[in-house]
Order: C-alpha cells, then structure tokens, then sequence
C-alpha cells in the first residue's frame, strides 16, 4: 500500500498518543485502498469462517490473517502503516498479528473491557495496535471505546477488566468513517458494544508485539 505519512503531522500525533493512548488517523486509506482492502478481508474471513457454525463470543474474530495469507502478512510487516506506527513509537515494531473484527447486523456481543498487552511486562518495549474500519463505526454499531490515559495505569490481567466505567468522563467513542484508522497503546484499556444499527460494522487490525485480546 502507498505510503500515508505526508498526511500526518507525526510529531503532533506523537505527543498525542503518548498523553491519550490512542490516536486516530482520519482518512487513512483512499477509496481504492479501501476496496481492496475490504475485498480481501471478506473473501478470506468467509473462506476461513466456512463451515464454522461457533457459539463463541469471539466467533466473530480471525486472529492470524498472515499465517492464512502472504498479502495479510506483507502488510503486516511492511503496510504503510507501520512507518507511522514507528514514528509514535520511536522504534519499528514487530508484527504479531493481523485480525478481522466483524460485528455484523444484530450481533448483540461486543468486546469486554481489555487491553491487548495481556500478561506482558510493563516495563517491556511495547508495540501498538491499528484497527483500520472497513465501515462506518458508530456507537449505534459498535465502535471502538477507549479510556482515555489508561495506558499510564496498572490493569489486572482479566477480561472484563473490572470496575471500568464505560460512561466515565475519560471513556471516548471512536467514531469513524470507513478507511478512517485509530492507532491505540496495547494497554489502553478499550471495549466495544453490539451491533444495534442496519449498518455492518467490520475492520481489520494489526497488532505490533506481545499483542492479544
Ligand atoms: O473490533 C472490536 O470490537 C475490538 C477490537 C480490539 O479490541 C482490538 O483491535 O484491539
């Protein structure tokens, strides 16, 4: 994919993800881009998901695209993207994984309070997570949540994370257009709701380290 920096004042962003935990990249793919993107990312999810009749409460999530898919995993090491992440971050990540998140229409069970640096060591160099929306993510169908600052604090190790106050002053709903990407710390704390809408709600992430849900 061609590079996105010049439309980034990276430094700005910088200090923003540090202060916040994440950080939100309007219109980071262009309408070609995004087709493509959408278009790979549904073929290989309903090839993968074939078949696949889970109960789950992550029947909706592929985690590993790159071991499924050479595209998958080039983007994953070399996706524009990850020039920007390396400049938030200071140093080049490594990529663990990249995942598709589907919420489709009615789908009422969203992603519980969590971080992603599950069980890693705070005091390890940690990556980052980009989580790139293929539609329009609102609250009605379950966009992404953050706890704004929560990255500076010390989470258990659980999911749900408990006592989070999901209407707190400091929780933010990430609402975003589609080809709009929101770059988060592995330890923000962050959530999303069920679908309630009309309107699918589908993305794909890349997630740089020790990176779980
Ligand atoms: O898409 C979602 O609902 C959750 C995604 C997530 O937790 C992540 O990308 O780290």
């Amino acid at each position: 994919m061609q590079s996105a920096m010049p439309k980034y004042q990276l430094e700005k962003l910088k200090k923003q993800f540090e202060e916040d935990g994440f950080v939100i990249l309007k219109n980071y793919l262009d309408l070609d881009q995004l087709d493509d993107l959408r278009n790979r990312a549904i073929d290989l999810s309903s090839r993968l998901m074939k078949d696949q009749e889970s109960k789950d409460k992550y029947r909706h999530v592929l985690k590993s695209l790159n071991r499924q898919d050479s595209w998958f995993d080039d983007e994953l090491k070399n996706g524009s993207h990850v020039k920007i992440l390396e400049a938030l971050l200071g140093f080049k990540p490594n990529g663990v994984s990249a995942a598709w998140f589907d919420r489709p229409i009615g789908d009422d069970i969203g992603i519980e309070p969590h971080k992603d640096a599950y069980g890693s060591d705070k005091s390890e160099k940690v990556g980052a997570t980009i989580w790139i929306s293929l539609d329009k993510a609102s609250r009605d169908n379950g966009c992404l949540s953050y706890l704004r600052g929560s990255h500076k604090k010390v989470y258990p190790d659980i999911i749900p994370i408990p006592g989070i106050e999901k209407n707190s002053e400091h929780a933010v709903f990430v609402e975003l257009n589609p080809g709009d990407a929101v770059v988060h710390s592995p330890f923000i704390v962050h959530w999303s709701e069920g679908n309630q809408s009309l309107m699918p709600r589908r993305a794909v992430s890349y997630f740089y380290f020790g990176a779980k849900i």
